[in-house]
């Protein structure tokens, strides 16, 4: 069956929910890396995009308490925290003066049970305001379903309120994985899947262009996955709106669902499946925050064509154990970059290469 598959694909030709399911049970790991590899460079060359940004999270205190999530606190909680817009400034120019230069903050929020949607809109428009060169890439559609239900306004509403303020794309996140079965145990009180993928083809149709996410290896099966992948591909065939996706290595520690870490090996098929069945969303992350900063740049060899950024400050899969450090300097994500025989393109939030290494 594999040389089947590899006919096909290397024919430009889509591979099947069967046959995925049949490469991710399969020991091929070298053979799914190669033809992944072969497909990331006939659509990015021998590139590896990754971008001068910051990671912002305004607040830990959410009302969606996520079984898998070790980042979330309740109100009156020791250590939960609400930042003020000064402080977000503040986080912001120090990055930018002590790396010389940013391209993009990255923000994703609690959902506040007090903070209203003009206190998010504002965070935009200050960060805006304050840098209006830098790109900004926030709130999932997770967070857009509670700001319309808090402001009372429409999703397109919504969108267009904060494009308008400011919002260039939107993260991935929340997505998780779609089957609501599965979805049910690990986060029940988050918005259903057809939710998910509502919000963001609303989004994609107001020309906002977004990723998206899959949280795996906890306790969902490869069926799962591959679902969640053929769903994202359909979406994508619909609306051209995805341009990234990025696979989430689960993290074990300090939350409610009994599962460990999934394996290099595991990581590094996820990522390759990801590549051979997405062929119409153009780049793949390899997420060093969860990965591991060496299993990423291994990963680079999978499929995968994109490094993430510098992030500087990661709160959501450290709070979950991750033993990544909490950022990476220029110098570093291009030597691991080279290293890999690849060649470093710095990108912009839209993948508009800014310098190649
Ligand atoms: O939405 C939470 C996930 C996401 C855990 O769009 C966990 O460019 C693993 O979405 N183990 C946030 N994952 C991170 C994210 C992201 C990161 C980098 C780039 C982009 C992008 C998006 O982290 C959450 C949730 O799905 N998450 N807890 C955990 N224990």
């Amino acid at each position: 069956m594999f040389s089947e598959i590899e006919r096909r694909v290397v024919n430009g030709e889509r591979i099947n929910k069967k046959e995925a399911i049949f490469l991710f049970n399969s020991d091929y790991l070298h053979a799914i890396g190669e033809l992944a590899e072969e497909v990331s460079r006939k659509i990015n060359q021998n590139r590896v995009y990754f971008i001068v940004n910051r990671h912002i999270n305004p607040t830990n205190i959410c009302v969606n308490r996520c079984r898998f999530c070790a980042f979330f606190r309740s109100p009156g909680d020791p250590d939960a925290y609400a930042m003020s817009i000064d402080e977000i400034i503040k986080n912001i120019r120090e990055t930018e003066q002590c790396l010389g230069y940013l391209s993009e903050v990255h923000i994703v929020s609690g959902l506040h049970p007090e903070w209203k949607f003009d206190y998010y809109l504002e965070i935009i428009r200050e960060i805006k305001r304050e840098f209006p060169n830098i790109g900004i890439k926030a709130f999932t559609a997770v967070e857009i379903d509670h700001f319309s239900r808090i402001s009372g306004l429409s999703i397109e509403k919504t969108l267009e309120k904060l494009k308008d303020a400011g919002v260039d794309i939107m993260p991935g996140g929340g997505a998780e994985i779609f089957n609501p079965q599965i979805r049910n145990i690990i986060c029940p009180e988050k918005i259903s899947a057809e939710r998910w993928l509502e919000i963001v083809k609303i989004a994609h149709k107001l020309d906002i262009k977004t990723n998206a996410t899959m949280l795996y290896g906890h306790i969902e099966s490869y069926a799962d996955r591959v679902d969640h992948l053929f769903t994202l591909r359909q979406l994508q065939d619909e609306t051209g709106g995805f341009l990234a996706f990025i696979p989430l290595s689960y993290q074990p520690k300090n939350n409610k669902i009994k599962a460990t870490h999934p394996s290099g090996i595991e990581d590094l098929k996820t990522i390759a499946i990801s590549r051979l069945v997405l062929d119409n969303i153009p780049h793949i992350k390899a997420y060093w925050v969860m990965l591991g900063e060496k299993l990423a740049q291994v990963a680079l060899l999978f499929g995968a064509d994109c490094f993430e950024g510098t992030v500087i400050e990661e709160r959501i899969a450290h709070s979950a154990g991750a033993s990544s450090k909490n950022g990476l300097s220029v110098e570093e994500i291009v030597y691991l970059i080279k290293e890999s025989g690849k060649i470093p393109a710095q990108r912009d939030s839209f993948y508009n290469i800014i310098k190649l290494w």
